[in-house]
């Protein structure tokens, strides 16, 4: 594999004429693809909000070349965006093959620092995770795969479990994603709550909600209390947008992409950005049916992976907690080494918790913008009629709202699954 040492000049962004040329001299890819780069195929299919993705294809295989833009691509240069993103991407999806293992991201074959460039593995058949839930396909294996994900890579990125020293050279090293960073902080916790200049919803249906929510002191204070818990708690290495458009699929593979926003924040973090998803998909199935009550069972499986990835989650944590915890925090040399293993339990018990909470508010904050704020959804967006979307959102608003506000009160994600099946019969209309 080669690295940023092997970087060629000043930063060009790549077409689908000049990729080959740029890609056909790398032994890695040549190897891969094929020697003569006049024999490729390169297809632009990047979908995202921020980089170019190509596809790259020859006679002895194919591969995917991803490279940052100096700008959002979403919005276009006046919103300028540093290409140090991939460099963040590129090291985050080493720790993460080596924390939840070979094959749950995708391998990478080269890294070009200068041209923000990462080339890797293409992952095919696979889809979006969320076009699947879109268009009304169960995973099976979806609830389980996360759940592990999650659990062993941000156990493994913290001080539960890492040398502490390799650590906090870490969380040095990701400290500087800094602008990542500010549009999460920006986008997901603070602009949903106001009349923010990029914002936008369905209107005028949800028009009458949304300023009943932009007045709602109770929430807004709980959306700060959750952004303060993001920006000061540097407890794991983050995924730091894991949502369903950051995770492709087939029956029976699993793999996790797109990790450039990660930085070392709160473990609650990305698995609530994950639950929400899978909850937003609950609320947005009904704009989807051809035919009332089509989704029903979909629905129900949706919230079933929601409750598959906790329970997973739950148990793979408290399995590392009981065989990996050999970093500074809850040392053994003060429970199980004392015979007070029945301490460390209930200590365990002490950090799930918090998790929990944590992670329901994190949920509620996502849901809102999602609705609210610039980067929307497919799961709603796809919903053509503002009508229909919005009878979708209006409900997922609300129960976003609920998850932030009174996240202490909600004991189990039964009962959160029961509230949301709750809003989805009342608010719907
Ligand atoms: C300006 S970027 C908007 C969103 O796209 C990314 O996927 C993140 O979710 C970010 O918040
Ligand atoms: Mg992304």
């Amino acid at each position: 594999m080669s690295s940023a040492a092997g970087s060629q000049g000043q930063f060009s962004a790549l077409d689908v004429g000049t990729l080959g040329k740029r890609l056909e001299n790398i032994a890695a890819i040549a190897e891969r693809v094929g020697p003569d780069s006049s024999r490729w195929t390169v297809r632009e299919v990047g979908d995202g909000n921020l980089n170019l993705v190509f596809i790259v294809e020859g006679p002895k295989g194919s591969v995917v070349a991803k490279q940052a833009l100096p700008y959002v691509r979403l919005v276009g240069e006046s919103w300028p965006l540093p290409l140090k993103r991939s460099f963040f991407e590129y090291h985050a999806l080493v720790r993460q093959e080596r924390r939840a293992g070979v094959g749950t991201v995708p391998a990478i074959h080269h890294f070009d620092e200068a041209q923000a460039l990462i080339v890797m593995e293409y992952l095919s058949p696979h889809v979006i995770l969320r076009r699947r839930l879109i268009e009304g396909v169960k995973l099976p294996k979806i609830g389980r795969d996360l759940g592990l994900f999650c659990a062993r890579t941000l156990f493994r990125g913290s001080d539960l479990c890492m040398p502490t020293r390799e650590r906090k050279q870490d969380v040095a090293l990701f400290a500087d994603n800094v602008e990542l960073c500010d549009i999460t902080e920006n986008l997901v916790f603070t602009d949903p709550y106001f009349e923010a200049e990029l914002n936008r919803h369905t209107s005028p249906q949800l028009d009458g909600i949304v300023a009943e929510l932009r007045a709602d002191r109770d929430l807004k204070v709980e959306a700060q209390r959750l952004k303060h818990l993001f920006a000061a708690k540097a407890e794991t290495l983050l995924h730091g947008d894991l949502h369903t458009g950051s995770v492709m699929v087939t029956e029976t593979d699993t793999r996790v992409i797109d990790p450039e926003f990660a930085f070392y924040g709160p473990i609650a973090f990305d698995v609530g950005m994950l639950l929400a998803n899978f909850w937003m998909s609950f609320f947005s199935q009904p704009g989807h049916e051809t035919k009332a009550g089509e989704r029903e069972d979909m629905r129900a499986w949706l919230l079933g992976v929601a409750e598959e990835i906790w329970a997973t989650f739950r148990a793979e944590f408290a399995h590392l907690w009981r065989t990996e915890r050999n970093g500074i925090l809850y040392a053994r040399s003060v429970f199980e080494d004392r015979g007070d293993s029945l301490g460390a339990e209930q200590a365990l018990n002490a950090v799930i918790s918090n998790i929990w909470t944590d992670l329901l508010g994190f949920a509620g904050v996502e849901c809102h913008r999602r609705i609210l704020g610039l980067a929307h959804n497919a799961d709603f967006e796809s919903i053509a009629d503002p009508d229909r979307r919005a009878a979708c959102e209006r409900p997922a608003l609300r129960f976003g709202r609920q998850l932030a506000v009174a996240r202490g009160s909600l004991h189990s994600i039964d009962e959160v699954n029961e509230l949301a099946r709750i809003i989805a019969r009342v608010h719907t209309a």
